[in-house]
């Protein structure tokens, strides 16, 4: 296969990842009850244009990275899961615009998210790893994590915070993008949360820096900075194709390499400005 230049994947990420949150015109959401729980305003009206963005990975590696203070100079920064800020904030900052959920942390840790007030800052995208290009009415019969009840739970005690629910297709977009720029077959499973939300920055913001995705000089077999667990398959992937969306951010770096080793750094331009 011949490889793509940055921009033509630019391109493709821009034409055919569908960005849109489920919203009450997505059937079967399209019901009263579903009304009262999802989001009235639309997402990009609740976050506005955003200039530069930061993408924060859970990686063990940002540990004594004391990147904190330049990750919160950022218009808006994504976290992922249950990714604490406090007590870390010399390292990962303290500002949180979004945090990217999938449904096993909704569904299996659901008293904890529902309480700890972590959760409460920001606003919250979530997602779950839907069968391959089905249906959101197929995805809806069979999520992976039967997260509804927690949504809606959650949705009642912090009914303020905006929560959105990403649409099933994104994922399964993304993964094509990432199997056609791999030379080799990638696990049939979906992006990771890191992948999701480096492609969301792209579409919200102009510019997205990305912290110890890639890894830096610092690259541990430590699983998160928050928690002490070993388990070199939390960098490089078992069930996400984490090697190969590595590889394509890689590839797409409009950065150095320097900041890479240094920083576990990559600068990545917002979709709106590309040419296609
Ligand atoms: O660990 P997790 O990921 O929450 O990490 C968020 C994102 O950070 C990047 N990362 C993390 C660790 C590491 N050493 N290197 C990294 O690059 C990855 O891009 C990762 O996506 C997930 O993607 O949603 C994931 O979620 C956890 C878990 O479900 C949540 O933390 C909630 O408890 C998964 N772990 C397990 O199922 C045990 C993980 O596989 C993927």
């Amino acid at each position: 296969t011949v490889k793509l230049s940055p921009e033509k994947v630019f391109c493709q990420l821009r034409k055919q990842l569908d960005f849109r949150m489920i919203n009450t015109s997505d059937a079967p959401f399209n019901t009263a009850e579903w009304e009262t729980y999802l989001p009235k305003t639309n997402i990009s009206m609740e976050l506005g244009k955003l200039g530069r963005c930061a993408v924060v990975s859970s990686a063990g590696s940002i540990k004594h990275s004391h990147l904190g203070a330049e990750i919160d100079s950022h218009d808006a920064v994504l976290r992922f899961n249950g990714a604490p800020t406090k007590g870390f904030q010399e390292d990962v900052g303290e500002k949180t615009t979004i945090r990217l959920v999938n449904s096993q942390l909704i569904t299996v840790e659901e008293k904890s998210f529902v309480s700890d007030v972590q959760f409460s800052f920001g606003i919250i995208i979530l997602w779950d790893p839907a069968p391959y290009h089905a249906s959101i009415y197929e995805w809806f019969q069979k999520p992976d994590y039967p997260f509804f009840e927690s949504y809606k739970h959650y949705r009642k005690r912090h009914p303020k915070q905006p929560f959105y629910i990403l649409n099933p297709y994104m994922q399964w977009q993304l993964w094509d993008i990432l199997q056609e720029n791999s030379p080799e077959d990638i696990q049939p499973n979906p992006p990771s949360s890191g992948m999701l939300g480096i492609a969301l920055m792209m579409h919200f913001c102009d510019e997205v820096n990305v912290y110890e995705f890639l890894p830096s000089k610092r690259q541990t077999d430590r699983c998160h900075y928050y928690q002490s667990v070993l388990d070199q398959a939390c960098t490089m992937g078992a069930y996400h194709p984490q090697l190969f969306e590595k590889n394509m951010v890689k590839h797409l770096n409009q950065g150095t390499d320097e900041d890479i080793y240094n920083y576990g750094k990559v600068t990545l331009p917002g979709l709106r400005k590309v040419q296609c």
